[in-house]
């Protein structure tokens, strides 16, 4: 599992902190090339070239088997969920709530009806915002953020800072990119309501030690929510270990499909949270004079779900468990501490973030010295590599690195050394097309 636990003190953010993460080990937990062929896509042709496809933590490819699981539910039994009392409405109903215990299952969330399905991470984290810190933040209480965060985890916390009047605080990171764990308890005090924080950066493929964390923020009485965006697809996750009070998730990253979303919350909180959206469904009575609610999940879950997507998740699941979690962990270590050594050979890059792999999950950013991210991302697409270009919706880390942007390759199960290889070779053929010299 991902570094969710530690008994050491918060000490210098430094490799200190992460030394109880395993070590990589050789590639032996995936069979790529079979993976390949369960995703079409992957058999497209780009400017002529095999697609590599490298921007995984934007959103993943789709399997057969979730394609397959969308299509079977449209052209076999769509119908809404948790309305008719027809066959149709029965089995989509019986397939969007298995979808769901599925996803308690998979984060060992004990309790399905602690899951709601939102529409993605985004939404999940503005539903706790709006639900749960309307009613519990007030003038001059505080949030913990880190300056690693997605805009996903910062906006939120804004707008209801605006709102309510509390303080946002902000845990720094060190120039290599881990966080100021020795600032941690600087920033927690008795007004601190809430730490939330990215369990993987989506900028520098940093992975943090989640539970040493949630254990400072509880023993200040501070509730912790984690951004699960980048860390969930790589590797087992246990709300349970990790301490999470709040976790988010956003499954098209992990083979599932665009448009659902997850949020698990601890069910005491869950009860008294207030409705984020209201409408059709999540009601248990209403009048013109008031209205009350449906039990949970469902108070939260306003309108017609996305049901197909919902389904595609669960085949999703399936696909990841057939995998194994450990087996994914395994392999992505191995190729991120290649993909670091081949970028080490390159002295016209600068790469960010930690150097050991161990700490990472397969994600790097880097820059070229002499060429614009988004001018790179588009010579490396005419080789077939696609990778991401810009501030991947992290400005305050980019400020803090000192950059404006930056390129960024992630990797999945379907990735190996060979596409690390293409990579590499397409950014020396950058270098060409720029007339830019290669040593
Ligand atoms: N990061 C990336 O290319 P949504 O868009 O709601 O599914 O996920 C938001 C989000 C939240 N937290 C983290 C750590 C993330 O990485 C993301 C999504 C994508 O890095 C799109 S900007």
């Amino acid at each position: 599992m991902l570094n969710t636990s530690s008994t050491e003190p918060v000490v210098a953010g430094s490799a200190s902190v992460h030394e109880e993460i395993e070590a990589p080990v050789a590639d032996a937990g995936l069979d790529v090339s079979r993976i390949k062929q369960d995703f079409p896509i992957l058999q497209r042709q780009i400017f002529g070239r095999r697609l590599v496809y490298l921007d995984n933590a934007a959103t993943s490819q789709k399997p057969q088997s979730v394609i397959d699981a969308i299509s079977d539910y449209y052209s076999g039994y769509n119908s809404n969920v948790h309305r008719g009392v027809h066959t149709l409405a029965a089995e989509a109903t019986a397939a969007y709530e298995d979808a769901r215990k599925k996803v308690a299952a998979f984060i060992n969330g004990d309790d399905p009806k602690s899951i709601i399905f939102t529409r993605n991470t985004t939404e999940s984290i503005n539903l706790v915002a709006h639900s749960w810190g309307r009613r519990h933040l007030f003038p001059n209480d505080e949030i913990v953020l880190t300056a690693m965060e997605h805009h996903s985890n910062i906006v939120p916390w804004q707008l209801l800072a605006k709102d309510v009047g509390c303080k946002i605080r902000v845990l720094d990171i060190t120039d290599d990119g881990y966080l100021r764990l020795d600032r941690l308890e600087e920033l927690l005090n008795d007004k601190t309501r809430l730490v939330a924080f990215t369990h993987v950066s989506n900028a520098l493929g940093t992975i943090n030690p989640v539970r040493q964390i949630a254990d400072a923020a509880h023993t200040h009485g501070a509730l912790v929510l984690i951004d699960g965006a980048q860390g969930m697809p790589h590797d087992s996750v246990d709300v349970e270990a990790m301490g999470a009070d709040f976790f988010a998730c956003s499954p098209h990253k992990a083979l599932g499909p665009t448009g659902v979303g997850v949020l698990w919350t601890r069910r005491d909180l869950l009860e008294e949270m207030d409705p984020f959206l209201g409408g059709g469904e999540m009601i248990r009575d209403v009048s013109f004079e008031r209205s009350t609610w449906a039990a949970v999940p469902h108070k939260f879950e306003a309108g017609t779900p996305s049901i197909a997507d919902v389904i595609g998740l669960g085949a999703a699941i399936d696909y990841l468990d057939t995998l194994g979690m450990d087996n994914i962990r395994a392999h992505e270590q191995a190729v991120i501490a290649y993909t670091l050594e081949r970028l080490r050979e390159l002295p016209f890059l600068t790469v960010y973030g930690p150097d050991d792999p161990r700490h990472r999950c397969g994600l790097v950013s880097f820059n070229d010295n002499d060429i614009h991210p988004h001018d790179l991302g588009t010579v490396v697409d005419r080789h077939g590599v696609a990778i991401r270009a810009g501030h991947h919706c992290a400005k305050p880390l980019m400020h803090r690195l000192g950059l404006v942007a930056s390129a960024r390759a992630s990797f999945y199960v379907y990735n190996d050394m060979e596409d690390v290889d293409s990579l590499v070779e397409a950014l020396y053929e950058a270098r060409k097309v720029f007339d830019l010299p290669t040593t």
